[in-house]
């Protein structure tokens, strides 16, 4: 029985970039011996219990108005307060996707930090649970890390079932910063810590900077393997475990890519490789660099390699979800309002399927495309399949979500001389004027997007715009755009996802008109275009007054938030 983990990578940039500009960077894993950083198993108990602050509910889902201009429909934003990373996404047995998140439940702005929970079945659709995991007192706070399906019951908590979950995450406090385990019976709803706690402590000397742990179950050497960061060392600890209670630290790798200020983070995932052998994969690093990305902020990069070149069973495409902001700027976007429940802040991606392509020029890149976003359209709204050099306007006023998916393909190109002419669209505010834009310049291979037309938030730090460039393959003899509108926030695919690009934007009045213009193709191409209304998965699960209560049948605690204040 192999336990099916949903790998995570948190992304922090409003633009992902997943081909050209991560090219540089899209090197084969260097493993170095152990260096400096080490890390042992403590023997010393620390405290197991669970610490809830009396403004914090335990037991019961928080609840939350989804009802405002900047809340999305068909991505996942808490009820209310902040969120940051995703944490912990598997499939339990009933097959339910289990989404974890750096939550902090009683400010608007990062804090004291949890294990927020929600969970879906189709990864738009989404029930928010109780916390999962609590600090354990008033100093902690619950950092990033990855939970596991323990099938086999290689950790002894497990003697009467084969779904036991264990979360791996670390725990802050000011003087340093240790991974901990805790397990769960029922599904990943609740935890119990291991009363063994921490499993794992930093050696080295930066004991505060040792977090996010990935924790995979490696079939061929049948043990569990983690990465984590040494985040100013530069360094990602590999170590391994039979049990996930005693790890052996077992390689470093060191200093690839662009190191920005810190390493955060992250992920090692096995990834299919599209057009190759048919059990082909390879495994596939992943790094969140904080900040200093090359267009400002914070990214996630990937390094393609093999993990002592095993081969698994294919798995189903990987799927990812993403933290959609960057920490420029994401404790004072203006989703919040003034008090805490008034609304939320931070949102995560729409889920991305992914695999490696070998694309010309660039070699084997990371895809990323919008998973079975079919699974959640509403209607057709428009539909043209020979639009040739032509307009699709569109008021899309009347559609509840107010979130949009659309595509649009040249096809009939032939060599590069055939390559002319633009696509761009524009989503506006028939009231203000605000409007958000993009396109692509098809002779060129440029994509861009502009967010600089919204007058509801600036700073300093909040980039107007952003571009990649994505280049034609003959072979293909087609250029395709898609994207996903969402209030806001706009995720863009060219390619069907060999570049990829995620922005928030926060306009004063909602976007209600859409153009898409394209112009100066060549006479041989054609032009096919779809938009279609995608369902409010938010607003239709809440009652009259706009709250969605989330899942209500746990009883258990009934702590409410009513009299809860900004901190
Ligand atoms: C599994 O799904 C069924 C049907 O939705 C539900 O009744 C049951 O509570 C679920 N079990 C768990 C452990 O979540
Ligand atoms: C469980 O045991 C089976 C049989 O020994 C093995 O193939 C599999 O890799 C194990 N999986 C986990 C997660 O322990
Ligand atoms: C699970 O592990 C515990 C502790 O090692 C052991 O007592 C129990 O028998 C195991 N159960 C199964 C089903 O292997
Ligand atoms: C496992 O089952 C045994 C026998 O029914 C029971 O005594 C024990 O409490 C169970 N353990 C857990 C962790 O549920
Ligand atoms: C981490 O700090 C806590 C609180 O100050 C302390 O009790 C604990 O021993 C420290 N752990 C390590 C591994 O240094
Ligand atoms: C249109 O494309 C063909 C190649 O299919 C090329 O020979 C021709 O020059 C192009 N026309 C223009 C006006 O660029
Ligand atoms: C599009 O416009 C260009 C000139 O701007 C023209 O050469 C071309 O034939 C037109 N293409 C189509 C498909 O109508
Ligand atoms: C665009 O191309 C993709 C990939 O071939 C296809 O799946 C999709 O249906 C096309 N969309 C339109 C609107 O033609
Ligand atoms: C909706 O809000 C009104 C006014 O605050 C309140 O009286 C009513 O109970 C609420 N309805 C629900 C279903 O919560
Ligand atoms: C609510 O939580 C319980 C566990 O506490 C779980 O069994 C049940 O499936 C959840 N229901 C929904 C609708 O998520
Ligand atoms: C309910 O909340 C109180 C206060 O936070 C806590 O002491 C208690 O353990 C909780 N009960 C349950 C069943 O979660
Ligand atoms: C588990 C395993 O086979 N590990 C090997 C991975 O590759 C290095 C370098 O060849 C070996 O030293 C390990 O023993």
């Amino acid at each position: 029985m192999s336990p099916y983990t949903q790998p995570f990578i948190t992304l922090l940039g409003l633009l992902t970039l997943t081909s050209a500009q991560s090219s540089t960077v899209n090197t084969p894993i260097s493993s170095s011996a152990l260096s400096s950083p080490s890390a042992t198993r403590t023997v010393s108990r620390s405290s197991s219990a669970t610490y809830s602050q009396s403004d914090v509910p335990t037991g019961t889902a928080i609840a939350g108005n989804y009802d405002g201009a900047y809340r999305p429909q068909v991505h996942f934003s808490p009820p209310q307060g902040f969120m940051n990373d995703p944490n912990g996404m598997f499939v339990d047995d009933n097959g339910t996707y289990h989404l974890y998140y750096q939550y902090n439940p009683v400010a608007n702005v990062a804090g004291r930090q949890h294990w927020g929970h929600a969970t879906s079945d189709d990864l738009y659709t989404w029930t928010n649970q109780p916390i999962a995991i609590f600090p354990g007192g008033p100093t902690e706070g619950v950092f990033s890390g990855s939970a596991v399906v323990d099938a086999n019951n290689t950790s002894g908590f497990f003697p009467n079932q084969t779904n036991g979950v264990v979360a791996i995450y670390t725990i802050n406090v000011s003087e340093n910063q240790t991974q901990h385990i805790a397990y769960s019976y029922d599904n990943g709803y609740s935890f119990t810590k291991y009363q063994g706690n921490p499993v794992l402590v930093p050696g080295g000397t930066n004991p505060t900077q040792f977090r996010d742990p990935k924790v995979i179950w490696h079939e061929q050497t049948q043990r569990w393997i983690m990465v984590v960061a040494y985040p100013i060392d530069f360094e990602i600890g590999i170590f391994s475990s039979p049990n996930l209670i005693d790890w052996t630290a077992e390689s470093n790798v060191s200093h690839i890519g662009v190191t920005g200020l810190q390493y955060e983070c992250p992920n090692m995932v096995e990834i299919p490789v599209q057009g190759g052998s048919s059990n082909e994969s390879m495994y596939l690093l992943l790094i969140s660099i904080n900040p200093g990305a090359p267009l400002g902020g914070s990214i996630t990069e990937y390094f393609i390699g093999t993990f002592n070149g095993t081969l698994f069973d294919p798995l189903d495409s990987t799927i990812t979800l993403n933290w959609a902001s960057n920490w420029q700027y994401t404790n004072v976007v203006p989703t919040a309002g003034d008090q805490l429940g008034d609304g939320f802040r931070s949102v995560m991606t729409v889920p991305r399927g992914h695999y490696l392509k070998d694309l010309p020029r660039f070699g084997l890149s990371l895809i990323s495309y919008p998973w079975n976003i079919n699974s959640i359209v509403e209607s057709e709204l428009a539909s043209n399949d020979s639009l040739g050099n032509g307009t699709v306007l569109l008021d899309y006023s009347n559609v509840e979500s107010g979130a949009l998916y659309f595509e649009a393909n040249i096809t009939g190109l032939k060599t590069s001389d055939s390559l002319d002419g633009t696509l761009n669209f524009i989503f506006s505010s028939s009231v203000s004027g605000e409007s958000i834009s993009g396109g692509t310049f098809v002779s060129s291979g440029d994509v861009w997007l502009d967010r600089g037309h919204t007058d509801g938030f600036s700073n300093p730090f909040f980039t107007d715009k952003f571009s990649a460039t994505g280049l034609y393959n003959e072979d293909d003899g087609a250029w395709r755009l898609s994207g996903i509108i969402d209030r806001s926030i706009i995720e863009i695919f060219l390619n069907g996802g060999e570049l990829s690009g995620s922005t928030v934007f926060f306009p004063t009045r909602p976007l209600d008109t859409m153009a898409l213009r394209v112009s100066g193709l060549n006479s041989t191409a054609t032009v096919s275009v779809g938009v279609w209304a995608l369902k409010a998965a938010w607003l239709d699960q809440a009652n009259v007054n706009g709250t969605v209560r989330g899942n209500v049948t746990t009883g258990g605690n009934s702590t409410t938030l009513g009299a809860m204040r900004l901190l």
